[in-house]
């Protein structure tokens, strides 16, 4: 746990890093990045590209910059990107989309994730005079709103076949791709391999301090550089960032199925409490979402009850309440953020 007297179920952002980590990010040989000159990050990005069975990776300072990074290097300005309906880079990017990268975001629902290939379709407007050009599919795995759910290999084929029919390429947030391939116990390679690029967190469930990698083919993460250098995002001595990050791609995935049993854990206790609703069919990876409007209180006191029992959440929508578990949460937690639920919902 890092806050010691409170439970964090906000994100797996609140991760600190291992022992490990610290002790990479000290003994890290470093250089000036900007000059491609830092080893430790030279090898991360290898490693990353590797991992995802792409040319090239690139680390930035964030998973909203590595989305932004993404868009202006797969797209020119004025062109229309379709995005998820209820997308991180739609809800939670400051509008970056349009703000910086000069895009039209075209919203399209989906069933957890995937879109239907028939709404894609349809999203796909025939060139003509009168509409911006289309510039983008993206795609995001695990899906945040949704509850951390896994969009399949399958259904990323699909998709991807759709796009590429219309000449589109495909753009995967994968901040927390690695939780989708743990829980389908496959290579992450199953799922990249159907998308032109992709990012990923180093910073959520991976228990990193900061970090994001951008991976795609050598042209794109050429330009993926270079707008992270516009962006501001040129790091130096990046290699005290990129250490832990090695440390997470070699020792970090597996144990994120603890996470996910952890989550299945905390939603079977929650699905009994009167009042309280999960769909628990959908509780995949290490988010689960619950719906409180059973008890007919407002969320801030929900939220506020709960935190003087020292366990911290957050409303995502009215009357919808997401935990998220992570490596600071282990059973005993899971427990006492059932017993804490439970007493505040019987007061
Ligand atoms: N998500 C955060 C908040 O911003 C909501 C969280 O607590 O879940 N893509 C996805 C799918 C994400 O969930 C996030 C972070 C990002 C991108 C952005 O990453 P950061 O926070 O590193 O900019």
């Amino acid at each position: 746990m890092q806050a010691e007297e409170s439970i964090d179920l906000r994100s797996d952002t609140v991760t600190l890093p291992t022992e490990e980590m610290l002790e990479a990010i000290r003994h890290a040989k470093l250089g000036d990045d900007v000059y491609g000159e830092d080893p430790t990050v030279n090898e991360l990005e290898n490693l990353a590209a590797e991992r995802m069975g792409k040319d090239s990776a690139v680390l930035v300072a964030s998973g909203t910059m590595a989305n932004l990074v993404s868009l202006m290097s797969n797209t020119r300005r004025g062109e229309l990107v379709i995005l998820e309906s209820e997308s991180h880079m739609y809800w939670y990017e400051v509008g970056g989309v349009s703000a910086v990268a000069g895009l039209l975001p075209w919203p399209v629902k989906s069933s957890f994730g995937a879109f239907d290939p028939e709404d894609l379709e349809a999203a796909i407007r025939p060139r003509n005079i009168h509409f911006p050009e289309p510039g983008l599919v993206c795609v995001e795995n695990t899906h945040n709103r949704h509850g951390g759910t896994v969009v399949t290999p399958e259904q990323l084929r699909i998709v991807s076949e759709v796009a590429r029919s219309h000449g589109l390429r495909v753009y995967m947030d994968g901040a927390r791709i690695f939780n989708a391939a743990v829980a389908l116990r496959v290579d992450v390679k199953e799922f990249t391999k159907h998308v032109d690029n992709l990012m990923f967190c180093l910073s959520k469930g991976l228990s990193c301090p900061v970090g994001s990698l951008v991976v795609g083919s050598r042209e794109f993460v050429e330009k993926a550089r270079k707008n992270r250098k516009l962006l501001g995002g040129g790091m130096r001595q990046a290699g005290i960032i990129a250490a832990p990050g090695i440390v997470a791609l070699e020792k970090m995935v597996e144990r994120l199925e603890e996470d996910h049993g952890n989550a299945k854990l905390l939603a079977e206790g929650i699905a009994k409490v009167d009042g309280l609703k999960v769909d628990l069919g959908h509780v995949q990876t290490n988010m689960v979402l619950f719906d409180i409007s059973g008890l007919g209180v407002a969320d801030e006191r929900f939220l506020s009850s709960l935190k003087a029992k020292g366990v911290l959440a957050a409303a995502i929508a009215k009357h919808r309440i997401r935990f998220v578990v992570h490596r600071g949460i282990e059973r005993e937690h899971v427990e006492k953020a059932l017993n804490a639920i439970r007493s505040v919902v019987e007061d």
